[in-house]
């Protein structure tokens, strides 16, 4: 079980690659790196943290409703050089960064400035009100703009309170320094790169990747930074944090949620290579939250409840309920059972069939363009206001005048639909025909682009026309991945057109027209599953 393994950490670059002749391609931005970190902090690193991001081939938007995605990690990644300073005792310790757990952050890319920050513990004066709460330490996350330290500080939060509970026990003060080569904002999960990255530093830096006591898995690490990534005010699944530790150079990677984490290496066909493009709108999903990601988070939940409702399950009152949940719940699997792909696939296929979700459409309209409304939908779910407020809307904040429950759901059970019959058609093959292999997964990732744009709207019109012409120079299926509204595509082309697929779609997507060379290159690379996150202590 990949789940169970530990985190690697290892001791020369030829380990982190697989072979001293894989890691030649990367050897010079590794020693830049140190040698940087060497030159600003006066020493040099302990540690390098890697972490890659990841492309999702197909499963959008289903990881927070707990159902399988497919996501392969990519090669570029974040680096993150980094040691502890001695702490000092406290009568010499004079300036901020002195103080325990302290963090002065730089990053290569000049946009990104110098941030230096000190974790406040609990009992500190310094701490606001309201968030004095169960946790022994505090950061000031800003979950309101996109900063590029909240990932830093993310991936802090769940080792400053998962590791550093008791009085005596105190974090030391660290230096880091961040390098990426995942683009910002294009659906390629540089921020789960990010907290993966932030939390493998800090672990490591406190001595806490080294205890013989207990060794930290990978599926321990995966939970732990989907816990640390909400804090930066995403309500994000576990899908990339998963990608980004689990995954393997010699496959893709199913993920399944429910009812634990577990993941299975996937073999691609071996003609089949994917094409990264982005569409150069950047996808802010911090800022935009309330009325995206965050609202189709909501949108999907409460639509489970209103569902299981008039199936006749029984579900508490303060429960959030899945919709993978009620899905098992409706096909009779007991709590901690999987009723396993085939039964999975007939339930889904079967309530897509039937007039059951019809249920989720706003009363007595015919179509369902206009969704329910907020006083709609609380009655719909049967709770009183207070019950739905505190259950719904406590923890998030939404805008929306209008809620596309029935879309939503349409949207997130033909897309778990497709993820199995992806890995179907991965794992065995259509009679061993590779073409009719190709062909097929190529319609299960256009189906899904047209679900994404049409039922769950995190399309835009530019993902839209990059995939159209993808299609018209040569990709099988073309779609967009990871959350949407902006960011990237990926698309399938046979190995042996790539060239010319590349060369054309540089020719008639509209924004690469001002591109040439190397940022032309930037903006469409093929891609082949990387490795997974670890450590490299030098
Ligand atoms: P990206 O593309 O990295 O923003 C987001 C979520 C995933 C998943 C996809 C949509 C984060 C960190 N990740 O991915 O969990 O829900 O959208 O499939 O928010």
């Amino acid at each position: 079980m990949i789940a169970n393994e530990p985190i690697p950490v290892y001791t020369t670059l030829a380990e982190v690659f697989g072979s001293a002749e894989a890691s030649l391609p990367y050897a010079a931005r590794w020693n830049d790196v140190a040698k940087e970190f060497e030159k600003r902090f006066g020493r040099k690193p302990s540690y390098i943290a890697r972490a890659p991001g990841r492309v999702n081939l197909i499963g959008e938007h289903i990881d927070y409703a707990l159902f399988g995605v497919l996501p392969a990690a990519v090669d570029r990644d974040i680096l993150i050089a980094c040691a502890p300073r001695t702490l000092l005792p406290s009568e010499h310790r004079t300036e901020a960064h002195h103080e325990p757990g302290a963090v002065v952050v730089e990053n290569l890319h000049p946009k990104y400035t110098r941030q230096i920050f000190v974790p406040a513990s609990k009992k500190s004066a310094s701490i606001p009100e309201e968030e004095v709460h169960a946790e022994a330490w505090f950061l000031d996350i800003n979950t309101k703009e996109l900063r590029w330290e909240s990932y830093v500080k993310a991936g802090y939060y769940g080792v400053l309170n998962q590791h550093f509970t008791g009085a005596e026990d105190l974090p030391v003060p660290v230096d880091l320094l961040v390098t990426g080569s995942v683009p910002a904002g294009s659906g390629l999960s540089s921020s789960a790169a990010m907290v993966v990255a932030s939390t493998l530093a800090f672990l490591a830096t406190n001595g806490k990747l080294d205890k013989k006591e207990h060794i930290l898995t990978k599926g321990e690490l995966v939970q732990l930074s989907m816990r640390n990534e909400k804090r930066v005010g995403v309500n994000s699944g576990g899908m990339d944090q998963a990608a980004s530790i689990m995954s393997d150079p010699s496959s893709a990677l199913q993920i399944n949620f429910y009812p634990t984490l577990a993941a299975l290496a996937v073999p691609l066909p071996t003609r089949a290579v994917f094409v990264i493009a982005n569409s150069l709108v950047v996808s802010d999903k911090v800022s935009s939250a309330k009325r995206c990601y965050n609202l189709r988070v909501v949108e999907t939940l409460v639509a489970a409840r209103i569902l299981a409702n008039s199936l006749g399950l029984t579900i508490g009152e303060k429960e959030k309920v899945t919709l993978r949940e009620v899905v098992g719940l409706y096909q009779g699997e007991t709590e901690g059972q999987d009723m396993g792909p085939v039964a999975l696939e007939k339930t889904l296929s079967e309530l897509l069939n039937s007039d059951k979700l019809d249920i989720l459409k706003a009363f007595g309209q015919q179509g369902c363009d206009l969704g329910v409304t907020m006083e709609a939908m609380i009655k719909m779910s049967g709770l009183s206001k207070a019950i739905f407020d505190e259950v719904y809307l406590s923890w998030v904040e939404i805008e929306a005048t209008h809620f596309q429950l029935y879309k939503r759901v349409k949207h997130v059970f033909s897309e778990a639909l497709r993820v199995l019959s992806f890995q179907n058609v991965c794992l065995q093959g259509l009679a061993g025909d590779e073409a009719e292999s190709l062909t097929r997964l190529g319609e299960l990732m256009n189906e899904s682009q047209e679900s994404c744009s049409q039922l769950f709207e995190c399309s835009c019109p530019e993902l839209d026309e990059l995939t159209r012409l993808a299609r018209e120079a040569g990709a099988v299926g073309s779609r967009l991945t990871g959350a949407g509204w902006g960011g990237c595509t990926v698309s399938l082309v046979p190995e042996g057109q790539v060239d010319a697929f590349v060369r054309k779609v540089k020719e008639t997507y509209g924004p690469y027209k001002s591109l040439e060379g190397q940022a032309l290159n930037e903006v469409i690379f093929a891609t082949k599953p990387g490795r997974g996150a670890c450590v490299y202590k030098l």
